[in-house]
């Protein structure tokens, strides 16, 4: 694998030909659709080896749910929850991100292996968050938030949400930037279900080349959020489980991967993993002569 210079993905991560695949490991009791079930390391370990198995390209260690409702937990226990995985599972050699919105959990977990700092707050919820991913040259998830999970649903409030969030997501990497980070190593995320309902969250979709025009790499994380629970339930229905909208989310996968995402962030990795790579093929085909051949 080579480090990436160019536009297509940020630097200081290897080169994917196709939308790269982050799958989730939640070690936490609570987040909104697989608490508890990661919450022990080894087991925690042992889903993130087998997501790689699956075919994820990164994985996502997080211990702090941000489901909607959700109260902070507290640094020890996040670092007690996150450090153990993401040192075992870099040592194993898989390419590791860490979920937080603390700078002293980036700065450990970079320490312990991580390649790649998450904050969902792209540094406002910890001053110290941008000083430490500029010191420790890594690249940084920089995703649309307008304030902690425990009331963010009040702040789903825009004069239009493309235009928002657009201009919101430039004052996030103008903000990082102006801290030291690299703007080569700043990945963007729109941050589908943040202080946003199911109309913004699709109407985001509908505009991801609208948001890969801010020039820096894109990162989708539909997976199982409640949008695609309201779109399966119709009008009027229930909305299905978040544990069964895996197909939906492949769905998403497939169209955000055509639409030239970065990266995809999903629990159930290996129908994305599929879907990347038709998406992949589709695109290849488009700049090929229409002859059919060589599929
Ligand atoms: N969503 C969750 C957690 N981390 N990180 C990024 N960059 N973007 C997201 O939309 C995002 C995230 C929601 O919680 P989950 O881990 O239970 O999906």
């Amino acid at each position: 694998m080579t480090t990436q210079q160019g536009p297509g993905g940020p630097v200081g991560l290897p080169e994917w030909d196709r939308c790269a695949v982050m799958g989730v490991v939640n070690v936490t009791p609570d987040s909104f659709s697989d608490g508890g079930r990661w919450f022990d390391p080894d087991v925690a370990v042992k889903h993130g080896l087998d997501l790689v198995a699956e075919g994820a390209d990164l994985v996502d260690v997080g211990g702090e749910s941000t489901r909607p409702g959700a109260a902070r937990v507290d640094e020890a226990e996040e670092l007690r929850r996150v450090l153990p995985v993401v040192r075992e599972l870099a040592a194993a050699g898989v390419l590791v991100s860490v979920d937080t919105m603390r700078a002293s959990v980036a700065e450990q977990a970079v320490t312990a292996g991580a390649t790649l700092v998450n904050d969902v707050s792209g540094g406002q919820a910890d001053p110290a968050m941008i000083p430490v991913v500029a010191a420790a040259g890594v690249p940084f998830v920089v995703m649309h938030w307008r304030g902690q999970s425990i009331d963010m649903n009040n702040r789903a409030v825009y004069g239009e949400v493309l235009a928002d969030v657009l201009a919101e997501l430039r004052v996030g990497l103008d903000r990082a930037v102006a801290g030291g980070i690299d703007p080569a190593r700043i990945i963007l995320d729109p941050g589908l279900g943040f202080a946003k309902d199911a109309g913004h969250d699709l109407t985001l979709l509908a505009h991801l080349r609208a948001l890969r025009a801010l020039g820096r790499p894109l990162l989708v994380a539909a997976s199982r959020k409640r949008f695609l629970g309201r779109v399966l339930a119709g009008a009027a229905g229930d909305p299905p489980p978040a544990r069964e909208r895996d197909a939906a989310t492949a769905a998403v996968t497939a169209i955000a991967a055509r639409e030239g995402a970065w990266a995809v962030r999903v629990h159930e990795v290996h129908a994305s993993a599929d879907a990347v790579r038709v998406a992949h093929a589709i695109e290849r085909a488009a700049g090929a002569p229409a002859t059919g051949e060589g599929a």
